[in-house]
């Protein structure tokens, strides 16, 4: 036992607590090559002012600007893939992001070696940091070495052509990409053996999982199974119903919540009504654990946060308070504090710059905030009061402190409230206590939930219509008619304590 565990281990003693693994309060993903320089001999052909080239980021840089990370009040970092890639454009297109790998079992030279990797483990663990290592497992780069070496660890079936087609998904090429067949034993064994090398070089504290649509659910319950730590699932996808199965059956321990970025996104930079984000809440009951879900309102495949409010710096300030205001675990792309920008690939990867900028005071009070409240940090997520204009989401942690997160005209408000039953969150989470709602009129209904079908109109239900939904749950619906859209703004209900028939 090292001296430091020694202590710890006295420490716990002495307060009579048990260990524990405690979630991350904020992850704070980096794009190595855009983040920091910190060693120019590794820099290869590196080229600051192509958008498309490599910009010389590296592990170093990282280490360098741990403190900045942990003074905005994250305690974790996600590292893009570090591992040996192609560095080489690709019909034009940069490679710089690191997940086109070509070797998962070695280092990328440009970011560094192995005994570097070790000390940013150490410069982790003396500020109490976590990492999070980023694992691609769908595919390789094109024209990696492996593909001349193992030609039959591949589909080879060509691109997707039809994204509804779900063997094409998990076995044609995305995006032109080498597609691996992780149903043969020697390709799933030497992905496992790769993942469990980084385990034991750098002790990750979880590995985000790129790709999770383009991968069978058996491929990943085996995967996942084989490690105890956060295993973060991306599904690029708005549906929480399929988010939700997909981390039960595939067995994850966390997902990327981008129902709720998505829902920040078109509440607060386009101006939507604010039920939108309860309703997307009322999904909670259906993740294993909804404190687990890594919020986001804009990564590395989507356009900046600050572009898609058009350059609002006030509407960007909102939807962030919005973000560190909810249940789960907030994450933040590099530089999102600095007001970098973009639309669209690779703008929306710019290279980041220490500089000061007022967003960055703005998120880190809304960390320090959260990390101040227990409600903020850990409590459910509970809409108590609902219409087109307001929405009043009550954060209670377990022993029922209450803190209500107002959204109207596009302002969050964060205030203190009388404590809550404990009980209305076990309700709430289980969806136990469920009310009457009878829906009549001409044609069928479908809308956000299980019950209205999740928007799939193909499992809208014909009216009228008698439902069990939970109490305090909030749906948005629309109706077909002679199978076409009603037109207007989505139908609003939010389940109250007695029963009603609504006449639409
Ligand atoms: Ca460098
Ligand atoms: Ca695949």
């Amino acid at each position: 036992m090292t001296r430091a565990l020694l202590l710890l281990a006295l420490l716990l003693l002495a307060s009579g607590c048990h260990p524990r693994v405690s979630a991350p309060s904020g992850i704070y993903f980096v794009m190595v090559d855009r983040f920091a320089n910190g060693d120019p001999k590794n820099d290869g052909d590196a080229n600051p002012d192509d958008a498309q080239a490599f910009h010389g980021g590296d592990l170093q840089g990282v280490i360098e600007h741990l403190d900045w990370v942990q003074a905005l009040g994250f305690d974790t970092i996600w590292l893009s893939p570090i591992f040996k890639m192609r560095t080489e454009k690709w019909h034009g297109y940069g490679a710089f992001h690191g997940y086109w790998t070509w070797d998962l079992s070695s280092l990328e030279p440009r970011f560094g070696d192995e005994l570097l990797l070790a000390k940013l483990r150490r410069e982790l663990d003396r500020r109490g940091m976590k990492l999070i290592l980023d694992l691609v497992l769908n595919h390789v780069g094109p024209d990696a070495p492996v593909l001349t070496v193992h030609p039959d660890w591949f589909h080879e079936r060509g691109g997707v052509t039809d994204w509804n087609d779900a063997t094409q998904l998990v076995m044609n090429d995305v995006h032109g990409l080498p597609d691996l067949a992780t149903e043969k034993p020697e390709v799933f064994d030497t992905l496992l053996s790769a993942a469990r090398r980084w385990v034991e070089l750098a002790r990750p504290d979880g590995f985000r999982l790129d790709a999770v649509k383009h991968l069978p659910l058996t491929f990943w319950a085996q995967f996942n199974g084989s490690f105890e730590f956060m295993r973060l699932g991306e599904l690029l996808d708005g549906d929480p119903g399929l988010v939700s199965r997909t981390w039960k059956e595939g067995r994850f321990s966390a997902m990327f919540d981008f129902p709720l970025g998505f829902a920040i996104a078109d509440v607060f930079c386009r101006g939507e009504s604010p039920a939108k984000l309860a309703a997307i809440l009322t999904n909670d009951r259906r993740y294993p654990d909804p404190s687990q879900l890594v919020t986001l309102v804009d990564n590395h495949d989507l356009p900046r946060i600050l572009s898609t409010c058009q350059g609002d710096l006030e509407k960007t300030k909102q939807a962030l308070a919005f973000l560190f205001a909810m249940r789960g675990i907030p994450s933040l792309t590099w530089g999102t504090e600095v007001g970098l920008d973009g639309a669209k690939e690779p703008d929306n990867r710019k290279s980041m710059q220490f500089i000061e900028h007022p967003l960055r005071a703005h998120i880190q009070s809304l960390m320090a905030r959260r990390a101040q409240s227990l409600a903020l940090s850990e409590g459910a997520a509970v809409p108590v009061e609902v219409s087109a204009e307001r929405v009043v989401i009550a954060r209670i942690a377990p022993d029922g402190t209450t803190v209500n997160v107002k959204v109207e005209a596009g302002q969050v408000t964060v205030s203190d409230a009388a404590r809550s039953n404990p009980a209305l969150v076990t309700q709430w989470r289980t969806g136990a206590k469920t009310q009457r709602v009878q829906l009549t009129g001409r044609g069928s209904v479908v809308g956000s939930g299980g019950e209205l079908g999740d928007w799939d109109r193909r499992k809208a239900r014909p009216l009228p219509v008698t439902l069990e939904l939970p109490v305090n749950g909030v749906f948005e619906f629309k109706r077909i008619i002679d199978g076409e859209w009603e037109a207007g703004p989505n139908r609003l209900l939010f389940v109250g304590d007695a029963p009603v028939e609504i006449a639409l």
